[in-house]
């Protein structure tokens, strides 16, 4: 096709409000596309929407496929220098096929094999591990030897030295999320290898890391050290704390004394303990239990969100499309998009026979660049 049968500027030439298409208007249009040059007028409704229109799109993966895919992998793909990782990420339908969940997030199923070490290596992107399966598995994170079981939340801010290793006789899959889309769009990447293997000192198995012993302490910081800037000095954030956290909302909210965001649904953020802001600067990090029965109130936000479903099973509903979700399964959430959930009966671990969801979002970058607006849909 010659440039000047484009289809952009036969469309601009031929658009409403717009005048006859004469021999002068034409040339118009093609001085502008030789001169790489773009008039608003014949772009403005895909610039300038009335509201987001996300390019993503809801898409729903089923923990069973992709935890069937990671143990092949685990099986024919060795980890090592250069791959770094053996993690498969969710690459959402609408994006062009590229590795994105999301226009600024990242997730993947992580699989390493029992004896296996994925190499050290530290990057400018924010990162956080958790664990929907398993335990045996432990990341070094600046030397430091942290241990990853089921229901634990992991941050690890950028340019930390980390390398996991698998010290169980089972392999063990994860859920890793990241800002790769977003620094990749803004062009801010720095990576560097470490050690190809670490240290036996490091290969110890504590059951907490030395981050836990003097940071994971309730509304206690230690005076010895500084936080680190750029994110949570905190290494783990252990299930058993969250479990009770939310435990303790809903019995508040069955004796009368509210506590929970509202009817049968109980949520935390987890936060960076030296300042009460978010785990990381781009990325921020949730856990929801909505009691059997209960429905949470269709809301529209600006920004994008994955959610694991941890436990339990119920019914989600993002814009038009609804799914009955299970333990494990992944969905997206774009910007913009209609969203709630309803809980259902189901066999779960947790006592109160509740939908548990885990929830990521970049919601920190949302609020810094006052970028943030919630509406409630219904
Ligand atoms: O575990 O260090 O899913 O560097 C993507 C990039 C995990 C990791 C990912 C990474 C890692
Ligand atoms: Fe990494």
């Amino acid at each position: 096709m010659s440039i000047s049968d484009s289809p952009s500027r036969l469309e601009a030439v031929s658009a409403p409000h717009q005048p006859d298409v004469t021999p002068a208007l034409d040339d118009l249009y093609r001085g502008f596309e030789q001169e790489l040059l773009i008039p608003l007028w014949t772009e403005i409704g895909d610039l300038m929407p009335v509201h987001p229109r996300s390019k993503a799109v809801p898409h729903l993966w089923s923990w069973d496929r992709l935890l069937r895919l990671a143990e092949r992998a685990g099986e024919l793909v060795p980890v090592g220098r250069g791959g770094e990782r053996r993690a498969i990420a969710l690459a959402n339908p609408g994006l062009g096929g590229r590795p994105y969940a999301t226009p600024t997030l990242w997730a993947a199923i992580q699989y390493l094999m029992p004896g296996e070490d994925a190499p050290e290596h530290r990057h400018s992107q924010h990162a956080f591990r958790f664990v929907i399966e398993g335990e045996g598995v432990w990341t070094v994170v600046g030397g430091d030897p942290v241990p990853m079981n089921r229901g634990d939340f992991l941050p690890q801010a950028g340019w930390n030295w980390h390398a996991h290793h698998n010290a169980a006789s089972t392999p063990m899959a994860w859920l890793d999320g990241l800002d790769v889309p977003f620094q990749y769009v803004v062009d801010a990447q720095f990576y560097e290898n470490g050690r190809d293997v670490i240290s036996d000192a490091e290969r110890i198995t504590p059951e907490r890391s030395r981050s836990e012993l003097l940071w994971g302490h309730p509304g206690l910081r230690p005076l010895s050290v500084a936080p680190e800037p750029g994110g949570s000095p905190l290494l783990n954030y252990k299930w058993e704390f969250t479990n009770q956290a939310l435990k303790d909302q809903l019995t508040l909210e069955k004796g009368g004394f509210g506590g929970t965001v509202e009817p049968g649904h109980a949520a935390i953020r987890y936060v960076n303990p030296a300042t009460g802001g978010d785990v990381m600067s781009t990325i921020r990090a949730e856990f929801h239990r909505v009691v059997r029965g209960a429905e949470t109130a269709p809301v529209l936000e600006t920004g994008s969100s994955v959610y694991a479903v941890f436990d339990g099973s119920g019914t989600v509903t993002v814009g038009d499309t609804t799914w009955s979700v299970t333990r494990g399964d992944l969905f997206v959430v774009p910007s913009w998009q209609e969203f709630s959930v309803r809980s259902e009966a189901g066999s779960t671990d947790s006592d109160e026979g509740a939908l548990d969801l885990f929830r990521f979002s970049d919601s920190p970058i949302f609020e810094a660049l006052h970028l943030n607006r919630t509406e409630i849909g219904g």
